[in-house]
């Protein structure tokens, strides 16, 4: 048997005219259809698989591309993986298909037919759906048809008899992962990547209002052995020696202690030399776990933040709060491993309130570690989750189709964004107005974003030394050219290159770049303008004072872990402990105690730590 696999265009590129280099278009690759292929290879039954990723390249392409190999390869069944923003690039794929080559068996998977299974098998009468994991659900089907038998008895999966919609038995989840051979990372990892992609577990056991693991996960964490992920990414560094960077992609890495540990110190024993790059969590962080992570040579952490109002996210039931947050940045921000944190505008809470909140909290991240922003996303809806619900019993309009339902995921609308409590428009405007605060791209667009994040310029500097950030590094460098900064040039580059804070020699590079920002906004400006941002520019210097003692304090307090000294009453190491049970089930929602995080911390202590602070920051 013949198997074609492959991913169709998502929304954004889609209506584009012009064809794309395909094969070199992103730096990540469908880790699920790469499971599926080397799963069915790996049965010896002589399957014959061929994957394409077409994910970023126009329609027109992508439905080129497949039809090729159709012609070529001629396969007896043809996979197609979809995920909401492909289905729509997918039903073209599908409806050609069938309509040219009625013949091929044609079988769907991945996380929007997970969900809309029904809806789609009785769509498209003829194709099959997968539900879940795929893999074994896939080679049960390929031996029915190759065999030519029914197909009733395979547990996972939705069609349509000719009559109605059949669904069988939902398919057990794969408990030993170990079981599974590698993805077959050698359909993507050519051309001299440079990035690979890993799973080391599979699901999470949170429901994220916007977020629809649900569906495959069951909120069961499933772990792969620390030996088995090793082997993996030695065979990885080994065959394919561009490689530096092994990217893991797992929903919820950090989830538990032990085993995140035992992974690492496997790398670390055998001698494994590549960077790692995760996706985390907020909650469980240890300080064991981060410098073992050190150890074993993670480079950056990609955290969901999604928000710094504390009524949001306990909303959206991640389970993290901004002291959780605080506790795992500083743990981090401690060993140079870089850190990124997600932010999504708009989700339920959202108010005019909370994006100042959210504002106010990341600055306090980025004072911390700077957390670098190029932009951040509006809350979209997808199917099986907690906003499509709210969305569709609020009667959410979509403009030029009505109030969203079902029916919705089979036109070829674009993905919707929540629009239940504000328009896009809102939600726009309030995701310029964190941008503004937030993203170092856009500090010299207007005085007033200037004036926002002046307050972390110091945690920028570090940033852009560590990272060579163009622009600012260049700037830097011509400020130590200057004849007056001689003295303080080896204390700069000491604190640029080992990372050791140095408050002298930052002040002198930040008051010189302020300096240079402020020279470059005033160019711009009228005499009246510049008389305006003088007064306003006096008025923040003394409001950032405030701002930045109040959160070195609160900081100080939270140290959580590092130094419990007086601290004791309000010390929670909560979000150390584990969160999930031996099976990978959750153990409680996220504590009752955390509503206390609400209130505003240490308020009356500020006053007198100010003062110290303002002496120090001198
Ligand atoms: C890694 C990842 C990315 C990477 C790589 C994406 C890629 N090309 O694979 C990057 C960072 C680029 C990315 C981007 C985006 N992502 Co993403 N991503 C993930 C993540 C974390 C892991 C994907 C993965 O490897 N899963 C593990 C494998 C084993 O599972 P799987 O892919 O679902 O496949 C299994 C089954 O579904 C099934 N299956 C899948 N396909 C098929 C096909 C057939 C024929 C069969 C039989 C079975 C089958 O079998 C597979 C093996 O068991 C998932 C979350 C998740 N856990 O899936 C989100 C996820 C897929 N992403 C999501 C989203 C929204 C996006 C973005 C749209 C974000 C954005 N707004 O820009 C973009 C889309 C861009 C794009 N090009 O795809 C959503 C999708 C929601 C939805 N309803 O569609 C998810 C589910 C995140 C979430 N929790 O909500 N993503
Ligand atoms: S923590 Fe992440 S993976 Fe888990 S439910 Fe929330 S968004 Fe989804």
């Amino acid at each position: 048997m013949k198997v074609l696999l492959t991913y169709a265009s998502i929304d954004a590129f889609s209506q584009s005219d012009t064809d794309w280099d395909y094969e070199g278009a992103d730096s990540h690759y469908p880790l699920g259809l790469a499971y599926l292929h080397s799963y069915l290879e790996s049965l010896g039954r002589g399957y014959e698989v061929k994957t394409e990723f077409l994910n970023n390249v126009p329609t027109h392409q992508c439905l080129e591309v497949i039809k090729k190999d159709i012609d070529e390869f001629k396969p007896d069944v043809v996979g197609v993986s979809l995920i909401t923003h492909s289905r729509v690039g997918s039903y073209r794929v599908i409806e050609m298909v069938q309509r040219d080559y009625p013949h091929i068996k044609i079988v769907i998977g991945g996380m929007h037919v997970s969900v809309m299974y029904r809806q789609l098998a009785g769509a498209y009468p003829g194709i099959v759906c997968v539900v879940g994991e795929g893999e074994i659900t896939l080679a049960e089907l390929v031996e029915r048809w190759e065999k030519d038998l029914p197909i009733d008895d395979v547990t996972g999966i939705a069609f349509h008899n000719g009559e109605k919609v059949v669904v069988t038995p939902s398919r057990e989840l794969i408990q030993d992962l170990d079981i599974l051979p590698f993805p077959k990372h050698e359909i993507f990892l050519w051309r001299g990547r440079q990035v690979a992609g890993l799973l080391t577990s599979r699901g999470c056991p949170y429901k994220c209002n916007f977020c629809v693991l649900d569906a495959t996960s069951r909120r069961k964490v499933r772990c792969r052995s620390a030996k088995n992920i090793v082997d993996e990414v030695e065979y990885i560094i080994t065959n394919y020696p561009t490689v530096e960077t092994v990217w893991l992609h797992d929903d919820a890495f950090m989830i538990l202690k032990d085993r995140t540990m035992e992974f690492c110190q496997e790398v670390i024993r055998r001698g494994v030399k590549t960077n790692f790059i995760c996706s985390a969590r907020f909650r469980p962080i240890s300080r064991e776990v981060v410098m073992l992570m050190k150890q074993a040579g993670f480079v950056h952490v990609l955290f969901g933040l999604e928000s710094g109002a504390p009524n949001v996210l306990k909303q959206m039931r991640k389970g993290i709060t901004q002291k959780s947050a605080r506790h795992g940045l500083k743990l981090f921000s401690e060993t140079g491993i870089k850190a990124t944190a997600f932010l999504i505008v708009g989700l339920p809470g959202e108010s005019a309130e909370t994006i100042d909140e959210t504002i106010e909290f990341v600055q306090e991240l980025q004072d911390i570690q700077y957390l670098y922003y190029d932009d951040i996303g509006v809350a979209g809806i997808y199917p099986g989750t907690e906003l499509n619900t709210i969305a569709q019993s609020r009667k959410m309009e979509i403009e030029g189709y009505g109030p969203i339902d079902d029916d919705y995921w089979l036109t070829d609308g674009d993905v919707p964004f929540y629009e239940v409590d504000h328009t896009y428009e809102q939600l726009s405007e309030w995701k310029t107005k964190i941008r503004d605060a937030v993203a170092l791209r856009f500090i010299a667009d207007r005085p007033e974003n200037f004036l926002m994040q002046r307050k972390v310029m110091a945690s920028i500097i570090e940033y852009a030394w560590r990272w060579n950030l163009s622009g600012f590094v260049e700037r830097m460098i011509l400020i130590l050219n200057q004849p007056s900064s001689s003295s303080m040039a080896p204390l700069i580059l000491r604190s640029g290159f080992i990372g050791e804070k140095n408050h002298k020699a930052l002040n002198y590079i930040r008051t010189e770049l302020e300096k240079w920002i402020i020279k470059s906004l005033f160019d711009k400006m009228e005499t009246e303008e510049r008389k305006a941002f003088i007064e306003q520019y006096n008025k923040q210097v003394d409001e950032d004072r405030k701002t930045i003692a109040r959160w070195h304090e609160t900081q100080r307090v939270e140290r959580s872990g590092m130094s419990k000294v007086d601290a004791k009453e309000n010390y929670c190491n909560d979000y150390e402990k584990a969160v999930i049970n031996k099976d990978g089930t959750l153990i409680n929602p996220v504590p009752d105690s955390d509503v206390s995080y609400m209130r505003p911390l240490f308020t009356d202590r500020r006053e007198t730590k100010n003062a110290n602070h303002d002496k120090e920051s001198k």
